[in-house]
């Protein structure tokens, strides 16, 4: 029996009472991993480099087995720079050569960079025009439900070719389930954590490691999932938010 384990928390009340995102993380698991992983998602919200959460909501549930989506995990790629700027200009030639356009590129950072807050969730632009397709808010689009099937076979794979944390970790497994929704066709990430500066992009079957996106103790941050102009977005919605994916190597 597999559990899906997700953890939210924010500090100031409750996200949707205002309160100010600090964490979230979520891991599908075994009914023997779930206590432990319970108290270090807990302890996770509590020493966070954004800060200590006063509202923390943990959601356990049962999964039904026959559901299971198996992704294999896209290809990384690394690229590190000395400037910002260095990294911008990677960012845009590879997703420019990947079916997302220059405009819409521009657009979907200046959307971003003109939240109010840091956004929980992605947010979801036309990869031609750049165009916000989603009417989810400052929430954005939250993907949820996926893990590696099997996470330290895969942890121990990654760290052969010199990938490592926990930031890393997650985020391809997110990237991963993110662009096996055939209505993606790339992304673009940088961490809201203040004290990371790497970022990536994803396109086709790659995900591809970049820094510095940011300066160091700059907390805004965000994705944007650049989609096909024709995407139905109640389809996409419910994939990324609800089907279960285990990502394998
Ligand atoms: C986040 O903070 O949620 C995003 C982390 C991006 C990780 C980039 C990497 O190290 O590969
Ligand atoms: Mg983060």
């Amino acid at each position: 029996m597999y559990y899906s384990i997700r953890m939210r928390a924010a500090q100031g009340g409750a996200h949707e009472e205002g309160g100010h995102h600090i964490s979230g993380a979520e891991r599908i698991v075994t009914k023997d991993e779930l206590e432990q992983l319970s108290a270090d998602l807990v302890h996770r919200a509590l020493h966070h480099s954004k800060g200590c959460a006063d509202f923390i909501r943990l959601t356990i549930d049962a999964i039904d087995e026959a559901t299971i989506h198996y992704v294999p995990a896209l290809a990384v790629n690394n690229t590190q720079v000395c400037t910002v700027t260095e990294a911008y200009t990677i960012a845009n030639e590879l997703l420019t050569a990947h079916g997302i356009t220059d405009r819409a590129l521009q657009q979907g950072l200046q959307l971003l960079r003109s939240q109010k807050e840091a956004m929980r969730g992605a947010l979801i632009c036309n990869a031609l025009t750049g165009e916000r397709l989603d009417t989810l808010g400052n929430r954005g689009l939250r993907v949820s439900r996926m893990a590696f099937a099997n996470e330290s076979e895969a942890c121990q794979h990654f760290q052969e070719q010199g990938h490592t944390g926990v930031h890393f970790q997650e985020a391809l497994v997110l990237a991963t389930k993110v662009l096996s929704a055939p209505q993606v066709i790339g992304e673009f990430c940088i961490s809201d954590d203040p004290d990371y500066t790497i970022g990536y992009v994803s396109y086709g079957h790659t995900y591809h490691r970049l820094g510095p996106l940011k300066e160091l103790g700059d907390s805004r941050g965000g994705r944007i999932f650049f989609v096909h102009p024709e995407t139905n977005l109640t389809e996409l919605q419910e994939y990324l938010e609800n089907t279960t994916v285990l990502v394998t190597i």
